[in-house]
């Protein structure tokens, strides 16, 4: 199967130039809302496109910045969001819901109403799911930040935090980022700002890791962060310890690059060389978080040429994916403008995503999916 991806990728750039031609306007608008008429519209779908052991998944918005907007939880009351979210993906990632601040607001209670709902959502649908995240400087509540705890008070509090929420899930999630964006853009560890490094040292990252796998030996345990598509500076301070870390024996199953990506930069052209580096160490390689943001133009309309560039990110990220043995899971970070993170958390950018607000499905849509298509050899 992986050999066929490799021989179908040439086939998957010549299948864009037809898609591309269309834009926003021009987008097929809540083809996703009509039932399907005929057997070929199942590879209309990207999870039904993809290669047999290839998974290709969303966030599931909710929580974090969509609590500041004027809509309704998008997970349970958006009814096209639910039905596109089902039909499209074979893979799910709670946004926030599984975040420390979600789950786990008061240190003698957890709240899993949100991630229970988004498991259960998977399972019916047949989706796999990414759990996110474990162990990260960011979304961590008050009573623990401001806590004061001593150190032996924290590593209970980690170790039971970690047991409790993969233990509750064990057997049911695929893939857990158990330690998130723990290096910063030079390459050191984040002593400063991750309260579990600052306050523990570098050993509880392993001891992280060891304490999820005890709670579900089959889940494959992650590092994830952003800014690591390319070698770089902080890939290569991975690189080194995750070296590490097998050296020792501690189960680390895999690395992921989020890839939240911007036209403002140039493609990271050298993202298949680095899964590749990684993916000799025997671990497993994800695309977790993909979004390829622009500056809008003062209508607020991404242009032709906008719509051709963005497309291009879209496939080549898949494409180095597809091309990497065991890069098995490909994940864009939400599938709609509407719900989109990027104009929240930067002034005049946006429509990062691979649907228009009213779910028009944009020429990186159907990147996706005629590559995806390709590699599969249909
Ligand atoms: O998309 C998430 C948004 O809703 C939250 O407000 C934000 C808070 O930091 O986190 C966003 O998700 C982040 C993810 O958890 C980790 N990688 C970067 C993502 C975008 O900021």
């Amino acid at each position: 199967m992986r050999r066929l991806r490799f021989l179908t990728m040439a086939l998957a750039t010549a299948a864009l130039s037809l898609p591309l031609t269309a834009g926003v306007a021009g987008a097929d608008p809540a083809a996703d809302r009509q039932s399907v008429p005929h057997s070929n519209a199942r590879l209309d779908r990207l999870r039904d496109a993809a290669p047999e052991d290839f998974v290709v998944g969303t966030a599931v918005a909710g929580g974090g910045h969509h609590l500041e907007q004027d809509y309704p939880d998008p997970f349970t009351s958006d009814k096209t969001y639910r039905k596109i979210l089902g039909r499209q993906f074979s893979s799910v990632s709670p946004e926030n819901q599984m975040k420390w601040e979600f789950v786990h607001p008061e240190r003698d209670r957890y709240d899993f109403e949100a991630a229970d709902a988004i498991v259960g959502f998977a399972e019916r649908h047949g989706q796999v799911v990414r759990g996110h995240t474990l162990l990260w400087h960011s979304q961590n509540p008050q009573w623990l930040e401001q806590g004061g705890f001593s150190k032996e008070e924290l590593r209970a509090i980690l170790r039971e935090h970690v047991t409790t929420v993969v233990g509750r899930y064990a057997g049911r999630i695929q893939q857990w980022d158990v330690a998130n964006e723990i290096f910063d853009d030079r390459g050191d560890l984040r002593t400063q700002d991750n309260i579990w490094i600052r306050e523990l040292g570098p050993g509880i990252i392993a001891d992280a890791f060891r304490w999820a796998h005890e709670a579900d030996p089959k889940a494959k345990l992650f590092f994830n962060d952003y800014g690591v598509e390319s070698v770089n500076a902080k890939s290569d301070a991975y690189y080194a310890l995750t070296q590490d870390l097998i050296r020792q024996g501690v189960p680390v199953h895999g690395f992921s690059v989020q890839a939240h990506l911007s036209t403002r930069y140039a493609f990271p052209e050298d993202l298949e060389t680095n899964l590749r580096r990684f993916d000799a160490l025997r671990l497993e390689t994800a695309v977790t978080e993909l979004d390829v943001r622009m500056d809008l133009p003062e209508t607020g309309m991404p242009t032709d040429a906008q719509q051709k560039q963005q497309a291009d990110y879209y496939q080549r990220a898949l494409s180095a994916c597809l091309s990497v043995e065991d890069c098995n899971s490909f994940t864009i970070w939400g599938f709609t403008d509407k719900y989109s993170w990027v104009p929240v958390f930067f002034q005049g950018e946006g429509a990062a995503t691979v649907m228009t607000e009213d779910f028009g499905r944009k020429p990186a849509f159907h990147a996706l999916r005629s590559t995806l298509q390709a590699a599969r050899g249909d």
